[in-house]
């Protein structure tokens, strides 16, 4: 008998790699902007047996027998997704936040159409129109970036809606440390008679807890994923008040570019809008931002921060004396995990990078707070000025603060 078949998970192979991960992600410390925990609920529910369940179509239309129960579980998602983002209409089906994106393109544009974008390099994400993505692929892509003040360059964007009378404008980014205007984006979409798209995948918790300005009554269309700042499963919701928009995106996903909803899925995100509507959560938010800001604060010190700081979650970090790739692996070297990230005029690759990308949600989801964040922008900034130097006291001194603070049990 091993470890796995008392809970009566037989797959040696499978069983001892999630025990791996397991170990991994309680032994090191998650500062990957888009990474958070989730919680046991939302974990166990995605192995529920809504995984058995085929419900192609939307609620009382489906295409297979015996979805009364699936009916009712989406219908409550909805709802629960509604109430959260003080939205009309939910579509609570896309896979993914790509998938969200992809669904709202196919809904509303035709093949070919021009689309206007933050640029990927810039802090903008991979579907918003990038070249080597369907979005800038299958439709004409123009791409906006930052000032000389590392800010979106919200000029910049007036001047190409002008010129390229985009059908769409896009707003949301997966590197940005500031707030986005989400009105002055609507005017401009306006004065071309462009459809807005607010993508907040990245601030959706923050959004929700009310700690960051809420587009959806200023755009005509949101998307999100689930699993960023929200904490809940993977997967992508999209939102909007207009009755004739929410009409054309239920088809632009299903039967556009989704068959079977995940239905599990769907359960876990259903606890992940109750859960983020609680008190609880909004504590949660402000300790991330304050955790965020602590980490910022100290870096600030040695290293040039993007765009001068952050308002959010997470910060973009400048380096000078090595890439980010090597910066990733000294780091990650002593249990502390990030991702290279492009700096605006970024003169390395993509696959190298000037710059790390930092942020909270997972350390304080696992109860971090500022004193132990302030402690870990101490680690990050002497790793990286001793560049290929191990420090056997650090990396002690992080798996101290991960026993301190251990995230939640796979296996119950
Ligand atoms: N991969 C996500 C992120 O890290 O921001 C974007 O899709």
């Amino acid at each position: 008998m091993n470890n796995f078949t008392s809970h009566g998970l037989s797959d040696i192979e499978v069983h001892t790699l999630l025990a791996q991960e397991y170990e991994r992600q309680n032994n090191t410390v998650s500062l990957i902007a888009s990474e958070n925990l989730a919680s046991t609920q939302i974990r166990h529910s995605q192995s529920s047996v809504f995984t058995n369940k085929y419900a192609e179509g939307y609620p009382g239309k489906r295409y297979y027998g015996g979805c009364e129960i699936a009916d009712k579980l989406e219908l409550l998602c909805q709802e629960r997704a509604c109430k959260l983002f003080d939205a009309k209409y939910a579509n609570v089906q896309p896979h993914s936040g790509s998938q969200a994106n992809m669904a709202v393109f196919n809904a509303l544009l035709n093949p070919g159409d021009t689309i206007l974008g933050m640029d990927l390099s810039a802090g903008g994400h991979l579907s918003h129109g990038s070249h080597i993505n369907f979005s800038g692929k299958v439709y004409k892509s123009i791409a906006y970036g930052l000032n000389e003040k590392e800010l979106i360059d919200m000029d910049q964007v007036k001047r190409l809606a002008l010129e390229h009378k985009p059908k769409m404008i896009i707003a949301g980014t997966s590197a940005y440390s500031k707030i986005i205007d989400w009105q002055l984006f609507r005017e401009i979409a306006d004065e071309i008679g462009a459809i807005f798209l607010a993508d907040i995948a990245h601030v959706a918790g923050l959004i929700a807890a009310k700690q960051y300005p809420n587009p959806v009554n200023i755009a005509d269309v949101l998307t999100s994923t689930t699993h960023k700042t929200l904490k809940g499963p993977r997967g992508g919701i999209i939102l909007t008040n207009h009755e004739n928009i929410f009409k054309k995106i239920n088809k632009g996903i299903f039967p556009g570019i989704q068959g079977g909803p995940l239905m599990h899925v769907i359960a876990s995100k259903a606890i992940c809008f109750h859960d983020a509507i609680s008190e609880e959560y909004q504590t949660y938010i402000s300790n991330v931002l304050a955790n965020n800001k602590a980490i910022c604060n100290e870096l600030s010190k040695n290293f040039d921060i993007v765009s001068g700081g952050s308002d959010t979650h997470l910060c973009i970090v400048k380096l000078a004396d090595c890439t980010g790739k090597e910066a990733e692996a000294w780091l990650a070297n002593h249990g502390i995990i990030v991702n290279k990230n492009m700096i605006p005029n970024d003169t390395n690759s993509p696959f190298e990078t000037s710059g790390i990308r930092i942020g909270t949600p997972s350390c304080t989801s696992r109860g971090f707070g500022v004193e132990e964040c302030i402690q870990l922008a101490k680690y990050i900034t002497k790793i990286i000025q001793n560049q290929n130097q191990v420090s056997e006291t650090i990396k002690q001194e992080v798996i101290s603060l991960c026993k301190k603070y251990p995230i939640e049990q796979y296996l119950d």
